[in-house]
């Protein structure tokens, strides 16, 4: 359900497509194809991430974004990282380590953790600007391939975070 809002006051309220069952929940909201109307960012229990794309409250595509990353990472965001007006997605692995899939619409551009593993105490809980501000100046050396978990091959340049991407 979305409430349309003006300021703290409720305009309108609708409930969004169909209910997509319970093994699914909603992680985000943020504007994936840059046509300034937010998308909704859903995550299954076995990790698939989809997003639906959205005119207002009317519900356009359901599209899987990328290849399941598996039930121990979980989608803790959705912000512009690199500031091209796209959605990203961060993720968080059980073991604590973060993750950021830049995104061409619902298209994943490339995956690279972010910074060191600050161990499984630590969660992501929030994906606004003073979260992205949370992370800055926090190196990213290595990417990482979304369908296997596996370390891919280091990056050719660390970057830096300062809200957004600085290569
Ligand atoms: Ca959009
Ligand atoms: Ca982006």
């Amino acid at each position: 359900m979305v409430w349309l809002m003006n300021g703290t006051t409720k305009i309108a309220s609708d409930v969004i497509g169909s209910s997509p069952g319970t093994a699914w929940h909603v992680e985000a909201a943020a504007d994936f194809n840059g046509d300034g109307k937010a998308d909704i960012l859903w995550q299954n229990d076995n990790g698939q991430a989809t997003v639906w794309l959205m005119q207002g409250l009317t519900f356009l595509s359901s599209v899987n974004v990328g290849a399941n990353p598996g039930p121990t990472w979980h989608v803790k965001g959705s912000e512009d990282f690199n500031g091209d007006g796209k959605a990203d997605i961060l993720w968080q692995y059980d073991s604590g380590q973060a993750m950021v899939w830049l995104m061409n619409g619902t298209t994943v551009l490339s995956t690279s953790n972010v910074g060191a593993n600050p161990g499984s105490p630590w969660h992501v809980t929030s994906n606004d600007h003073t979260a992205a501000t949370s992370i800055s100046s926090i190196l990213a050396d290595t990417s990482i391939d979304p369908s296997s978990g596996a370390h891919a091959s280091p990056i050719d340049q660390p970057f830096l975070f300062d809200g957004h991407l600085i290569f």
